[in-house]
């Protein structure tokens, strides 16, 4: 028999996008966001599970529920949105979640960057526990570029550095092309996502050499030491380093917001998610390039498949929604289980 056929695979169930979104807004509701909230956060993390962005998909619900209920994050929160700039827009999220500050701004950042050619969106007093591409990918389907990146909270070691400062820190980037899917890259300046390092470690699996080290600085694959008292690096020394770097001051020092080091939620055990801010920067390419951006983007994509590549970034999760959205999306039966206790508050 081969080895391959040992491996028991989790059974799973699947469910259609509208039915996971519904199953998760009913345990966001029953943790106490409120209707906004809860919609944003369900459609969001669904649409993460739909693409097969498991480190931030349903695996993160127990996170979000934990977290609700020490009172770390207000689910029930009200963005505070001021027009500060003809290209500027600051939101106080009020101690709630990214994604409803970012929806209750969407519109005005939109019709400042068509009107300036380029706008940012300044997000503070904020937590952000998703992945970023569902952030910036719905501006490139509707002819934008947007650039987004967050802080989260230290676990990575700055290049050179003796012990952790940094958060994980993700940057994401979409732009539009002429025919296809968005051109979207979305990724941590560490080199691994911490959720992945949970995930490996549920697994009982190691990791990659090279991506993090124990309580003692050592180096290790074991995700298990990572997590208790040891940290990461950043992907790609120095240079890695330095992006985060670049996103601690731009989501948090430009914002307004926290550094990844400077929340302390030691008093709220259960809290899971980074208190932080985030920055977007949404560009109208038409203002500099004319009508042909999204031409000369499908060129370089052209030229890069003849140059002989594989894998665009995005173009994995983009055939995961495919296979989703025609066979339903695969959930393990014992998460779909817990998911179906936690609607019932
Ligand atoms: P990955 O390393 O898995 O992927 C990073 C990017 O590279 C993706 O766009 C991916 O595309 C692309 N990619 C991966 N492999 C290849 C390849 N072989 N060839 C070409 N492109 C490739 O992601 P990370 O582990 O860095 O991050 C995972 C998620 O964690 C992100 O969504 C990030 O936003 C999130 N995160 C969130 C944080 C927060 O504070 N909210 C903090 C840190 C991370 P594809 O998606 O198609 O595979
Ligand atoms: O996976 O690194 C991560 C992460 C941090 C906050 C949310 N996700």
């Amino acid at each position: 028999m081969p080895e391959s056929s040992l491996v028991v695979e989790p059974r799973c169930e699947y469910l259609t996008l509208p039915a996971l979104v519904q199953l998760l807004e009913t345990i966001f509701l029953a943790h106490g966001c409120r209707a906004e909230v809860a919609r944003c956060l369900a459609e969001n993390c669904a649409g993460a599970e739909r693409d097969g962005a498991h480190s931030h998909g349903v695996f993160r619900i127990p996170g979000y529920v934990s977290t609700l209920a020490s009172g770390w994050v207000d689910g029930r929160a009200v963005p505070l949105v001021e027009d500060v700039a003809p290209a500027f827009v600051r939101v106080d999220a009020a101690n709630g979640f990214a994604q409803p500050a970012l929806a209750a701004a969407r519109e005005l950042l939109v019709s400042k960057a068509r009107a300036a050619g380029i706008a940012v969106l300044a997000i503070r007093n904020s937590h952000h526990f998703a992945a970023l591409w569902p952030d910036v990918e719905p501006f490139a389907e509707e002819g934008l570029v947007a650039l987004s990146v967050v802080n989260s909270m230290t676990c990575v070691v700055p290049h050179g550095a003796d012990r952790p400062l940094f958060g994980t820190n993700p940057i994401a980037f979409a732009a539009p092309q002429a025919q296809g899917q968005p051109i979207v890259f979305d990724l941590a300046t560490s080199a691994i996502a911490h959720g992945d390092v949970q995930i490996a470690a549920g697994k009982g699996e190691r990791l990659p050499p090279g991506i993090g080290v124990d309580s003692l600085g050592q180096p290790t694959q074991d995700p298990k030491a990572i997590l208790e008292g040891g940290a990461l690096l950043p992907f790609g020394g120095h240079k890695g380093s330095a992006l985060s770097m670049m996103v601690e001051l731009l989501a948090a020092a430009l914002t307004g917001g926290h550094f990844s080091f400077e929340f302390d939620w030691s008093s709220h055990p259960g809290a899971k998610t980074p208190w932080t801010g985030q920055l977007l920067i949404v560009i109208d390419p038409s203002k500099a390039a004319g009508q042909n951006f999204a031409e000369r983007s499908q060129e370089l994509v052209r030229q890069m498949h003849a140059a002989g590549l594989k894998r665009l970034p995005g173009a994995r999760r983009h055939q995961q929604r495919e296979r989703s959205l025609h066979q339903g999306i695969a959930i393990a039966a014992e998460a779909l289980q817990q998911l179906r206790a936690l609607a019932q508050g």
